[in-house]
């Protein structure tokens, strides 16, 4: 890990870890909860997709919220700069430090404190498992209101510090709706109790919005409540393949009027992106190559009136040729086993070397438009395998390139100035669900105006005064 990584960059002026201060975190956590062999602190060190690293020489396991704000306010007084990090799945270079912060693993606060299923809410720490907080639901008939491919290891605190979409956003919209109430540590060590209860409670501001989607600048996430809606007694998956973009859009209208209600995911693939989890993951696809795939999930109550409907659109559907080929299926095993085909395809495009990922909003229209642009722009270079898949029923696209080789000049001199200009010329956003991080803050002009970005700077100036909470992430340098 090179201490000049990233020679354009300028680290803050904070201070550097003395022996001093390792000594008070030992006191505060005792010695198992303060990692500082390099061996140990090195994965903390490395995101998720391997382009992002820093050199930290420390890891803080708090248990509890005072700790947490024990080893803030100490952080401030001492300028010691932070990163908190979660499961460290986050895509955009924001859960890793960029120089020597000190990383606050938030692993061990992984306790549910609560489940109603009277009101559907739950209150958990923000380290627990995405996936194990959906388990524990399940005995009470709940579920979580998100789900995505990182649910094995993501954190409900990194969900929220990033406003993750997923999969079934379709249905159960963001988190800014389903997170109830949040308590926080700010900069200062202060703990911000706004763990509300309840879902009607306009008194005054709406605090909790600060820290969803703020992606550990403004506070570190300790608890949160949910609200968690009924789990579903039917559910259907339907695979399907056709041949064309407009084909696609079809489909995605078809199964909103048809569907409506029960519809509680739409996603899309191209041939590229499943080929890859085909060749690289051993996954086989149930029906034969297309172009583009569609995966149509239906939840409800009742599962003779949603198969009742879902039979209807998929006889409309095929009826109009708008679909080709394809499979249902409600039982859990076979899945799965679709489930996969969308799910791991970020996983099995690492496998055929660097990505360059673009997570963008895109009037539905213009959802695939790039990505054909790109395929014939790129060709003969280094990165020619350009995919685009996603939320198409949230018009979000991930656009994918992989590399044989991390090509720094056609990145910063192809790729992205064209990415970037394309999506603001079709008034999209350039971070739909993944955020900005450290690797899209240069480019967050393209999607807030300048006043908007002015007041982000005031509130960070406001509540970290010292900006020692993830530092060089989400805001442009000056
Ligand atoms: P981390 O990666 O550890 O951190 C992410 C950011 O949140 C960092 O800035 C970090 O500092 C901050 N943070 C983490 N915990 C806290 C806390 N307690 N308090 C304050 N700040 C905190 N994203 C989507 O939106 N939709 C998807 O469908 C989706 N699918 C994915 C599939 C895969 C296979 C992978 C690898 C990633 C996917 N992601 C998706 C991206 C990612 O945003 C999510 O995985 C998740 O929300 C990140 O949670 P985490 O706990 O891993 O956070
Ligand atoms: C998904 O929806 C994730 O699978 C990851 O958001 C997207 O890797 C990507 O580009
Ligand atoms: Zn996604």
């Amino acid at each position: 890990l090179t201490k000049d990584r990233y020679p354009n960059m300028k680290r803050g002026k904070f201070a550097e870890l003395q022996g001093s201060h390792i000594q008070h975190f030992i006191n505060l956590l005792g010695p198992t909860r303060v990692l500082t062999d390099p061996n140990d602190v090195e994965p903390y060190n490395i995101d998720w997709i391997k382009v992002v690293r820093g050199y930290s020489g420390i890891v803080l396991k708090p248990k509890t919220t005072q700790e947490v704000s024990e080893i803030l306010k100490f952080c401030n007084s001492e300028r010691l700069a932070v990163c908190t990090q979660g499961g460290n799945t986050g895509l955009v270079g924001g859960s890793v430090p960029v120089f020597d912060e000190v990383i606050l693993s938030m692993s061990l606060m992984n306790k549910v404190i609560d489940i109603n299923p009277l009101s559907g809410t739950l209150i958990c720490e923000a380290g627990c498992v995405l996936e194990n907080l959906d388990s524990a639901l399940e005995e009470h008939n709940l579920m979580m209101p998100l789900d995505l491919g990182a649910k094995g290891s993501c954190h409900i605190g990194g969900n929220i510090s990033t406003n993750a979409g997923g999969l079934r956003l379709i249905r159960y919209g963001s988190l800014h709706g389903s997170v109830l109430g949040v308590e926080a540590v700010l900069a200062n060590g202060d703990v911000m109790d706004v763990l509300n209860v309840l879902k009607k409670d306009n008194t005054g501001y709406h605090l909790r919005h600060l820290f969803i989607g703020s992606e550990g600048t403004l506070g570190v996430v300790t608890k949160a409540s949910i609200h968690c809606p009924p789990r579903p007694k039917a559910l259907n998956l339907a695979f399907l393949g056709t041949d064309s973009f407009k084909n696609v859009l079809n489909i995605l209208q078809l199964a909103k009027s048809c569907l409506s209600e029960i519809l509680s995911s739409c996603e899309m693939i191209d041939d590229p992106s499943i080929s890859a989890v085909i060749r690289n993951l051993g996954v086989n696809s149930p029906i034969g190559q297309f172009p583009f795939y569609v995966l149509i999930e239906t939840s409800g109550s009742h599962t003779a009136h949603d198969e009742e409907k879902l039979n209807a659109f998929l006889e409309k559907a095929m009826a109009e040729s708008y679909v080709l080929d394809g499979t249902v299926t409600n039982e859990p095993s076979r899945m799965q086993v679709l489930w996969q085909l969308r799910e791991r395809i970020a996983e099995a495009l690492l496998k055929d070397g660097p990505v360059y990922k673009y997570d963008v909003s895109l009037p539905v229209e213009h959802f695939y438009g790039i990505v054909p642009l790109l395929q014939e722009k790129l060709r003969g270079t280094s990165a020619e395998i350009v995919t685009g898949y996603g939320h198409i029923g949230d018009g979000n696209v991930h656009l994918n390139i992989t590399s044989k080789f991390y090509d720094q000049d056609l990145v910063h001199d192809v790729i992205e100035p064209f990415v970037f200009k394309w999506v603001a010329d079709h008034n999209g956003s350039i971070s739909a669900e993944h955020g900005i991080g450290f690797k899209k803050t240069e480019f967050l002009h393209y999607s807030k105006k300048p006043g908007a970005i002015a007041l982000m700077k005031q509130m960070k100036t406001l509540m970290d005064p010292n900006g020692i909470l993830n530092p060089y992430k989400v805001l442009p340098e000056d």
